[in-house]
Parts: C-alpha cells; structure tokens; sequence
C-alpha cells in the first residue's frame, strides 16, 4: 500500500472498506510485552480515512501470529494480557474502525474448541471476555467472530452455529460472523449450501460478511482462459447469495492482486500445492480479471 503506485491507486478506485492482512495482528503491534508498534496499522488507517473508506480491523484473538511472549505466559495471566491488549488496541482506534474480528478461528476443523493460550486458561469464556473488553473499548463497532471452513453446512458450522447461539444466550455482544471464503472453483461451498448456512446465522440477527474472499484456480486441467472464466463464474455464484442476503453487508477479498496474494506463500505450497493460483480480481499487472467483471455483475 505504501511502496506500489499502482496497487495503491487500485485501492482507491475500486474498494470503500479495507482490512489490514497482517498490521494489526498482535505479534505486529506488541512485539514485546508493554511497548507497542502502531506505525502500519495508523497509516493504514489514515489512508483509509483520507479516502473516505471504512476498516474492518483483523485481528484481536487469534491462535496463530502471537508474540512469543504471549506463548509463554502462565495460565493465569492470560485473561488480564488479553483484556490488556483488546482494550489498548480498540480504544487506540475507537470510532476510526468500523467493525472488528475480536476472535478469530477458535473452532478446530472438527468443530472443538481449538487449543490455544485462551483456550487453555479461559475454555470457552475466553471468547465471552473477549468481546465484553471490546466492547468496553468502543460502545459502536461492530463485533465479529471470524473463521475458515464454516461457509458450507457441515460439523464445523453446526459446531458454530451452536457456539454463537450459546453466546448470544448468555449475552455476549457478538454482533457478526464473517465467512473467510477462501475456496477453490469447485468443491465446498455450493451457492445453495452457503446460502441456507448464512440465512441461519443471519436469523439470529447476526451480520454475515465474507471477510477473506480468494478463489484458486488450483490444479485445474482447463487451460488459463478456460480456469479464469470458471473462476468468475465461481466469484459470481458466492457474491451473488451475499448480495441477495441482507444481512450480508461487506465483501473482503484477501489481497488486491494476484501478484501478492498469501496464496502463493512458499509455506503454503504443502497445502494448496504448487501457483500460481491466482485468486483475486486483478491480474499481476492491475489489470481487472474475468473475475472482477462477475463479481461486479453479482453486486447488482
Ligand atoms: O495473508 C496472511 C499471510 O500474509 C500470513 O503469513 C498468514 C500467517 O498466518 O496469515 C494470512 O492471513 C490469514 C488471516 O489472518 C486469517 N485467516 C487465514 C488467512 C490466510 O492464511
């Protein structure tokens, strides 16, 4: 954002809400204990204001990306670090950031609570003492809860589904859930899965975002052209349940261009095997994809 002209220029024409992919996680702002770095995360969030643009901040509670300090901390101080941090970290922000991913991917694949620092000392009620400190913090964000693998019905989004329900009973301000949506042209989610699975949240009065959208044309044996325009259909398909779901309000896509994309990580090689799997709107030069025109259509 602060270095490529032409990826900035590319924010500011086609984007109203951006999201930090890694500047205000907590190994980012609190290297170490007590001293924090808010350089990036400000000037991202001043980029965004000079541009009339909302943030969705990502992320205060997260297993992954922590601090090595944080690892290390007994089980009972756990609870006062983490409400030290969500109340330094939202309150620095207050009124400037839209909406928050308070806790993120909590849940294992299976649906269990997944083991964690916050897990280990807190169980579940990490979560709830998470979103009562940022709420605390600032009375008008809005309050997410955000993970991978729960766009389609299945173990995990039931495992979701029950975990929310159980908040909102005991009065935890937990007003949203957003769907990471990195997927791949085929397989999980279905638009008809996806759909159903967002309108049972939403019926619970909740917000449903898709919050890291990316698409990998992965190991497809079509030709480019051919993967490219399955792919668009795919971006279509997705966008367009949001569209027709109203409690589905904003779109994040993870990256702006397919020359920087998460996706084509050397570490993630093991996982989504060998890229270039451009899974974004724009193309490495900025050039908009087949993509980009039919999540354009979807939004209509
Ligand atoms: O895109 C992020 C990448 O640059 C980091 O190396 C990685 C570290 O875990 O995190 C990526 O973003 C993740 C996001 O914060 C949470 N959901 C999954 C995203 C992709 O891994």
């Amino acid at each position: 954002l602060t270095s490529n002209a032409e990826y900035r220029a590319t924010v500011e024409a086609e984007f109203s809400q951006i999201t930090p992919e890694n500047e205000m996680k907590w190994e980012s702002l609190a290297p170490t204990r007590d001293s924090f770095k808010w350089t990036q995360a400000d000037v991202l969030v001043s980029f965004a204001e000079e541009n009339g643009m909302t943030v969705h901040g990502h992320t205060l509670v997260w297993h992954s990306q922590l601090p090595s300090w944080v690892t290390t901390l007994s089980t009972d101080e756990v609870e006062g670090a983490m409400n030290e941090h969500i109340d330094a970290v939202v309150s620095r922000y207050r009124g400037r950031i839209r909406s928050w991913d308070v806790v993120n991917e909590a849940l294992a694949d299976t649906g269990a609570l997944r083991v964690s620092p916050f897990s280990a000392a807190l169980g579940e009620e990490f979560i709830d003492k998470a979103f009562a400190a940022a709420r605390s913090a600032d009375p008008d964000a809005i309050l997410f809860y955000n993970d991978y693998g729960i766009e389609h019905l299945g173990p995990k989004s039931d495992a979701l589904f029950a975990l929310v329900k159980r908040l909102l009973e005991r009065g935890v301000p937990i007003q949203g859930v957003g769907f990471q949506m990195h997927i791949a042209s085929t397989g999980n989610p279905s638009a008809s899965s996806f759909r159903d699975n967002l309108a049972r949240f939403a019926a619970l009065g909740l917000h449903t975002s898709i919050t890291e959208m990316d698409v990998r044309i992965g190991k497809s044996t079509a030709d480019t052209k051919t993967a490219l325009s399955n792919q668009a259909e795919r971006y279509y398909e997705i966008i367009r349940v949001c569209r027709l779901q109203p409690k589905c309000g904003t779109i994040t896509f993870w990256g702006v261009d397919d020359g920087h994309s998460w996706l084509d990580l050397p570490s993630m090689e093991g996982v989504f095997g060998k890229g270039p799997h451009q899974g974004l709107l724009f193309d490495t030069h900025f050039d908009p994809k087949p993509a980009y025109d039919r999540a354009r259509d979807a939004l209509d």
